[in-house]
């Protein structure tokens, strides 16, 4: 049995990031996965091993256990291995040795010197900047640390140093700058060699602001700074630094870079060999910059190149021109191959849309979103833009010599380089794609730091938008690195505002900093999901400062009556019932959702302390958090149950953040809640804030019927709306893209926007079934929602303790599950209709039961039928929608959008001022209906 064969470790990883990068800690936790063929494995003990030294460490923890060795010096490199012993008696082998490699510097090692060109002769200026050196020793090793105000790529003799894009990211410049750290001891010679930057302004020099009002914030120009540090076969060690002996040019090919406006170059401009050795211009000195920030080094995997699509479709637009078609809405940007005379200029427009046919580029607002290339006409040309990218399905390109060739325009898929983690699949079409539609959402909208968009003239990073997003997440992608990275400068901006967390990180907005429910909560919502997703408890302790001086700075606005009132909010934003051009008017009040945060953050805090053993915080934020939930039942929850915002948001937070506890008053709250999902006809009503809780709140209070018709809704407004309009990411609107297939009107419309894509978290969680109880799944809740139109689901989640899968399918009354846990985890199987769960161990667990059958419904429909039952019957609703649009398109329009499908009112009163004609044709389909059963 206990052989060691059964047992063995699948993966070890030092830290967060999953890339193994270089460290940026010099004591690196370290985690790892075990997989064994026995059921119900549980770790006794591990022994770590690193370079020969063994440290046993005793109990269950494989993820995130503290160094238990030396700390690492500078540069210093390491081999760790981990063997592990079961409860069982079983043991594992050694694992595979993982190479570590320290990233970090000493306080005060930092040397290089920013700098950039003396004399740009525009704004923002791109720039190349070289410097010659000779080996005279042999070396043993190179190490590059790098970074940048702007966007950078080193080259070695000619040799890019590695292939991540768009470096250092984006951060709180002002205050906290990445290097990223590089071997590249095998690009140098002993001789001559050469060291040459490419730089442009990125992030650092864009125009930020809106309608026009946009400014640059940080700076003018891009600078660069890097330390070379080269460590000879005698021991002797060098460091090559940037500082005035460089020299720099702005003649270069690139011409013109942005992150709105995107790139221009000019091949002609080409400087051959400007990076080796031996070359013969004579450019100006380099000037050096002041810059007081130290640069730290870069904990998160890198923005790199991820997929490539190729062309689609060709179109033929109304005015002639040709458009291409990737099939999908992505970010990056196009790599073309073309041939043709010198001085050749092609223009790539981009865009997510087609509107009438053409190009729809107003969603894009100040961005240009424009890419320019000047041909060389020396042969075929490969070129692809290097600091910039763009969010786009179609491109356009002018002025390609002859007919543009599909075969040579390839897009580059781009985002930071996280790894995929999490799946779902389910019997439902449409429901496969808005989940693929959420991924890619996800892809574009992690490109160096989270985003609300990526295409117009914003790609800021949001709170509020990852606040409801961050557990979705964190199923798809290990993003536990880059949330983290983060977090570190939403606290660095937040302790500029004291303690108010601003509506983006980097915090780039003009005007004073406002605290804003649902945003400004990211600072507290955002560790507790990373902590409990991936068991990142360091997470926790890094941000709990952040954490309690926003939920001070929110009791501090509340006063006495602990009701956060009258501030400013974005509320409940993009409520599908506020009009376009007032995407903040919901029907929730903003104080209600306002107090509602304020609890939920006390509470977070509370948590927190509690997980952090600060026992005297967690009691005082603990008491705080309950008065505040006090005043909020006594001000906005009447005492049979309805909220004082009659709107399901209100209902939603009520029940989901735990601020109504009484039992009947909780099932009060869920009924009125179900009501006016119906009442609207199973349409969505509901934005940022109440739209990812709403599922939740359904089921657990009984309406998973509800839950599932407005899942399955495809009318407008719902989630799969934009999936039958083809939808390929998911939109910043319910309805984005209007039923005429123009764009809305509101002139913020993004096709590529993750925060109504929340839902997925729910759709993994309960449609899926599988779910964290314990921090980073050390323990699993396994518990699908079945819901009617869907007969089967499977969902995978590589856990920190390795992947677990649920699988699931009923045929008629049967229902089969298959859950997969992984080794030192374990499970509760709630199989539906049973009333206890199963606890199962690690392995492969198949269950099945009979489901309850329901009765189908009997009823006989006609002008008479309340409409409330009309709608709870989707043949009935479907008859009179059919008949309505087959007479008249636009009153059925209309009725969709203006029915209140309540009890108690006939059809008939529905129908006011319908022709006679009409309602015959109704009746007669409503008649059809009951027959057809
Ligand atoms: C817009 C974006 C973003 C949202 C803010 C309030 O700029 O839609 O997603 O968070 O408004």
């Amino acid at each position: 049995m206990n052989s060691q064969r059964d047992v063995r470790i699948t993966r070890l990883k030092a830290e967060r990031r999953a890339d193994g990068g270089p460290l940026a800690v010099p004591a690196p936790r370290l985690s790892w996965v075990v997989e064994a063929s026995q059921e119900g494995w549980l770790q006794a003990s591990a022994e770590l091993e690193r370079d020969g030294d063994i440290v046993r460490v005793d109990g269950g923890q494989s993820v995130f256990v503290p160094w238990p060795f030396a700390p690492l010096a500078p540069r210093e490199r390491a081999r760790v291995r981990v063997r592990v012993f079961g409860q069982d008696g079983s043991e594992s082998e050694w694992s595979e040795p993982l190479a570590l490699t320290a990233g970090h510097l000493d306080d005060g090692d930092w040397a290089a010197e920013f700098i950039g060109l003396a004399e740009p002769h525009g704004e923002a200026q791109p720039a190349l900047l070289r410097r010659e050196f000779t080996l005279d020793r042999t070396l043993a090793r190179a190490t590059l640390y790098s970074t940048a105000l702007g966007v950078h790529q080193l080259e070695l003799n000619g040799v890019e140093v590695d292939d991540a894009q768009m470096k250092p990211g984006w951060t709180a410049y002002e205050h906290r700058l990445l290097y990223d750290v590089t071997d590249v001891t095998g690009l140098l010679r002993e001789g001559r060699n050469a060291i040459g930057v490419q730089l442009a302004g990125g992030w650092y020099t864009e125009q930020y602001g809106f309608q026009g009002q946009a400014r640059r914030f940080y700076g003018d120009q891009p600078s660069v700074a890097a330390q070379l540090v080269l460590e000879y076969a005698d021991g002797s060690e060098e460091t090559l630094v940037t500082d005035g002996n460089w020299t720099a040019t702005g003649e270069g090919p690139r011409t013109a870079s942005g992150i709105y406006l995107g790139e221009h170059y000019d091949a002609r401009l080409e400087k051959s060999g400007w990076s080796s050795p031996g070359f013969a211009e004579e450019w100006p000195a380099a000037r050096v910059v002041d810059v007081a920030v130290v640069p730290k080094p870069r904990a998160t995997e890198p923005v790199r190149r991820t997929g490539e699509l190729s062309v689609a479709k060709v179109i033929t637009t109304p005015s002639g021109k040709s458009v291409l078609d990737f099939g999908q809405n992505l970010v990056g940007r196009l790599r073309i191959r073309v041939t043709g005379p010198a001085g050749t200029t092609l223009t790539l427009r981009h865009a997510e849309v087609l509107e009438h046919g053409e190009l729809g580029t107003r969603p894009l607002r100040f961005a240009d979103a424009t890419d320019e290339y000047i041909l060389r006409g020396d042969g075929e040309e490969v070129w692809e833009p290097t600091f910039t990218f763009h969010g786009f399905r179609y491109a356009e390109i002018e002025g390609w010599p002859g007919q543009v060739d599909p075969d040579a325009v390839t897009a580059i898929v781009m985002h930071s380089d996280m790894r995929r983690t999490g799946w779902l699949e389910t019997s439902h079409p449409l429901l496969n794609r808005l989940h693929e539609n959420v991924v890619w959402g996800m892809r574009g909208n992690f490109l160096s730091l989270p985003t609300d968009c990526p295409q117009r003239d914003e790609r800021l990073g949001w709170t509020g938008d990852i606040q409801v997003f961050s557990p979705t997440a964190s199923y798809l992608f290990d993003c536990d690195a880059f949330l983290s990275s983060w977090l570190e400068d939403l606290a660095v901006e937040q302790a500029q505002h004291s303690g108010v967390v601003p509506f983006i990180v980097p915090s780039v907005l003009r005007g004073e900093v406002l605290p804003a429910a649902a945003w400004g909560d990211a600072a507290t919502v955002v560790p507790t999901v990373l902590h409990e997703r991936f068991g990142d408890e360091q997470v926790l302790s890094d941000q709990f400062e952040s954490m309690r001086a926003w939920a001070d700075k929110l009791h501090e606005l509340a006063g006495e009556r602990l009701l956060w009132e009258g501030h400013f909010q974005f509320g409940d934003w993009l409520d599908p019932d506020a009009p376009p051009e007032e995407p903040g008017d919901a029907k929730a009040d903003h104080d209600l959702v306002a107090t509602a945060h304020l609890y939920w953050s006390t509470h977070l805090v509370a948590r927190a302390a509690d997980q952090l053993g600060r026992d005297e915080e967690a009691r005082s934020y603990g008491d705080r958090a309950d008065r505040v939930r006090e005043a909020f039942v006594r001000e906005y929850v009447t005492p049979a149950g309805r909220m004082m915002s009659d709107a399901p948001t209100a209902y939603a937070l009520a029940l989901q953040f735990g601020l109504v506890r009484d039992p009947e008053v909780r099932q009060s709250l869920g009924d009125r809640l179900a009501f006016l999902v119906r009442a609207s006809g199973y349409h969505m009503s509901t934005g940022f804030v109440g739209t990812p809780l709403i599922q939740d709140a359904l089921v657990t209070t009984g309406h998973a019927d509800v839950a599932g018709r407005l899942l399955q809704q495809t009318e407008n407004p719902s989630w799969l709306y934009a999936v039958t309009m083809g939808a390929t990411t998911i939109w910043e609107r319910w309805d984005s893209m209007l039923e005429d297939g123009t764009i809305n009107p509101g002139e913020m419309t993004s096709f590529n926007h993750y925060a109504f894509g929340a839902v997925a978290d729910w759709l993994h969680r309960s449609v899926g079934g599988l779910a964290p109880a314990a921090p980073g799944y050390k323990a699993i809740e396994v518990r699908p929602v079945v819901l009617d139109g869907i007969d089967s689901a499977s969902t995978t989640h590589e856990t920190p303790y390795g992947f677990a899968s649920v699988e699931w399918r009923r045929d008629g009354a049967a229902f089969q599950l298959t859950a997969v846990v992984p080794a030192n985890s374990t499970a509760t199987v709630w199989m539906p209709g049973a009333g206890k769960p199963v606890e199962v161990g690690s392995g492969r667990h198949s269950f099945t039961t009979e489901l309850e059958r329901t009765e189908e419904s009997r009823h006989r429909f006609s002008l008479d039928s309340p409409l409330d039952r009309v709608v709870e019957d989707p043949d009935a609703y479907a008859a009179v929608i059919r008949a309505l649009e087959e007479a008249d398109p636009e009153r059925a329009a209309y009725f969709r959008r203006r029915t209140r499908w309540v009890p108690n009112r006939p059809l008939r009163s529905a129908m006011f001022l319908t022709p006679p004609p009409v309602l015959e044709a109704i009746e007669k389909a409503l008649a059809g209906v009951g027959a057809d059963r």
